[in-house]
């Protein structure tokens, strides 16, 4: 990942804004990455620049060891780390290749424990339904296997030890401008502009450095 250390700055996104059209709308994309990941950059930097100490970590230390920080600054860098990190990874796992199909390695762990992409989406899905307020339903791996996760607000499963391969923002700030409060129309379309390419990059990854 690029601008990894303070001062943090906006990366473009990967694609056109209204790449992801008819499925994610351009005005969507325009707010959630040019205000609401701006506003998660603008106080990370805030945070850390009162905190020379914190300033050469990389944007993944600081969210895996933010609850081993001082206790005045567990909640402000968890949210606010956490906020880009997962906003950057959010944005990356999506493509305007729209379509794309899960191939190689991840396609047959998908295949071998949930039995093909379809079921995988389908309980995929239902985890994103079952977010209570705002979060990420995550694919990730663990130990041996993969499994699908959620996490409430800007948490982050690369605090727990995981390693996310995919990832789908669930805060209505995503969906409320074109799918209106309905979460699940989102999230078919959603499946739709997954870019299947990088989840397979980053679980080859993965694999690499075990
Ligand atoms: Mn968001």
């Amino acid at each position: 990942m690029e601008n990894n250390c303070y001062p943090f700055s906006n990366l473009p996104l990967p694609y056109a804004y209204d790449a992801l059209e008819p499925f994610i709308d351009e005005k969507t994309m325009h707010l959630h990455h040019d205000r609401h990941l701006q506003t998660y950059i603008d106080n990370l930097n805030a945070i850390l620049k009162e905190e020379e100490q914190l300033q050469k970590f990389s944007l993944e230390l600081l969210v895996k060891y933010a609850d081993r920080l001082p206790q005045n600054l567990q909640a402000p860098i968890r949210n606010n780390a956490g906020g880009v990190y997962n906003h950057r990874f959010f944005f990356e796992g999506l493509t305007g290749e729209h379509g794309q199909k899960p191939e190689g390695r991840l396609a047959g762990k998908i295949r071998d424990q949930y039995g093909g992409v379809e079921d995988f989406l389908a309980e995929f899905k239902k985890a994103a339904l079952s977010v209570f307020g705002s979060g990420y339903a995550w694919l990730i791996w663990r130990r041996c296997g993969l499994d699908i996760v959620t996490t409430p607000n800007q948490n982050c499963p690369i605090a727990q030890g995981c390693f996310p391969i995919l990832t789908v923002d669930v805060w209505e700030h995503a969906y409320y401008l074109k799918h209106y409060n309905v979460r699940a129309a989102y999230l078919d379309d959603w499946e739709k502009v997954i870019n299947w390419e990088m989840a397979e990059q980053r679980l080859m990854q993965i694999l690499a450095n075990r």
